[in-house]
């Protein structure tokens, strides 16, 4: 008898110790703006990307629910995850095919310093800037090589990874480097219109320190990697760009996912991009890639008001909606402001209010069943879906 209740009494303790380790995937009800406000501005792990009114799925540590509490947010349990904060996602071997594995920082930039040994003519780099954590800010450049009379060309820019989770950001953008590459490379296998005043400007990872910490310390980590002297960590960099800066939809607490950072631009890695545009003289287009919810959105992002150019901007977004749709996935698209929700300081609409051309957020697949933690299987059609919807930008810009 003594010995069963001892054994009870240890095998309870062990499943308490599993228990409160444990990490739980819950769903949220959101059935007001202020909650909604609430949850965004908490630092939970918001497994959507794009909460709105209704419900919202977190992950969160068993022994924090707690939390939702506090912020009088009712909540189910879901499921159990595997711990995001647990390191080793990939052991030590070195991925080989970029449509099939993710790749880490140096495997991102050795792609990228391969297409550059193998097309020399079309690809060079250039340095952007340095992050806090001292790691260089790399920008590729793919087109002719460079002409030093005539009208400039006429750039696209992408950006790879602000947000530091949205793995297969990274992925895509490696591959619209390589089949741009081609494309200038080899007149032979051109599939699109490739004009010779073009090139394309790519920041392959944009936010290096916050997608290295989400592979050794915490796969969900969004923002960059700045210490912010109280304790917590990261500016949401999508959030500290200059236009609308300080509006709705950003947090002015520095725990949160949506932080936005002490100023506009207070961050080098926004402020090496922002030199980076303001160093081209033609800017044609701008695509943010993220994930996820297979969106397609442009400005603005940070009023419900409408853009001076809504009709083109929608127009172009239309076409590239329906070109991200031909490959087993369908593609919303909308103003951002309206499609997804209020956010202000983000990337697409600096662009566009610097410029005035149409710019983009891509969010990626998928609608939430993997979410940010894609399955590798999925890499390449997310791929194939966004070279399409690249093109069908290219096609509608000025070259
Ligand atoms: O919130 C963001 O920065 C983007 N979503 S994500 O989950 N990838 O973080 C969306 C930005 C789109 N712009 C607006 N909704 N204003
Ligand atoms: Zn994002």
């Amino acid at each position: 008898m003594r010995l069963r209740h001892l054994f009870l009494l240890a095998a309870a303790a062990l499943a308490g110790t599993a228990l409160a380790d444990s990490w739980l995937r819950v769903r949220v009800s959101v059935p007001t703006e202020p909650a909604l406000n609430r949850l965004l501005d908490s630092d939970l792990n918001l497994y959507s990307c794009c909460p709105t009114l209704g419900e919202t799925d977190v992950a969160l540590p068993h022994a924090d629910q707690a939390k939702l509490w506090a912020l009088g947010l009712r909540y189910r349990v879901v499921g159990k995850i595997d711990d995001p904060t647990q390191v080793g996602h990939r052991h030590g071997v070195a991925a080989t095919d970029y449509r099939a594995e993710y790749f880490t920082m140096d495997e991102i930039l050795g792609f990228f310093e391969g297409l550059r040994t193998q097309y020399p003519n079309n690809v060079s780099r250039q340095q952007i800037g340095v992050t806090r954590l001292g790691e260089a800010i790399w920008a590729y450049r793919i087109g002719r090589p460079l002409r030093t009379s005539g009208l400039p060309e006429n750039n696209l820019v992408i950006l790879g990874i602000q947000h530091a989770r949205e793995w297969v950001s990274g992925s895509v953008v490696m591959h619209l480097g390589k089949r741009t590459a081609e494309e200038f490379a080899n007149v032979f296998i051109r599939t699109s219109p490739y004009l010779p005043n073009r090139a394309v400007w790519i920041v392959p990872v944009t936010n290096p320190d916050g997608y290295r910490y989400s592979w050794t310390n915490n796969r969900l980590w969004r923002k960059n990697r700045r210490n912010n002297g109280n304790g917590t960590f990261g500016v949401d960099l999508n959030r500290n760009w200059s236009t609308g800066w300080g509006g709705s939809g950003s947090s002015g607490n520095t725990n949160s996912e949506t932080y936005r950072g002490p100023s506009a631009f207070s961050e080098p890695e926004t402020q090496a991009v922002r030199n980076l545009a303001q160093s081209l003289p033609r800017i044609a287009g701008m695509i943010d890639f993220h994930s996820f919810s297979q969106l397609v959105l442009w400005s603005w992002g940070y009023t419900t008001a409408a853009p001076p150019d809504a009709a083109l901007l929608a127009s172009v977004g239309a076409d590239m909606r329906s070109a991200l749709s031909g490959f087993g996935a369908t593609y919303d698209a909308g103003q951002a402001s309206t499609a997804l929700y209020l956010a202000s300081g983000v990337a697409p609409d600096w662009f566009y209010d610097v410029r005035r051309v149409p710019t983009y957020t891509i969010e990626l697949r998928d609608t939430g069943q993997f979410g940010f933690e894609l399955p590798p299987a999925q890499i390449r059609p997310t791929q194939d879906e966004a070279w399409a919807g690249f093109n069908a930008l290219a096609n509608r810009t000025t070259p």
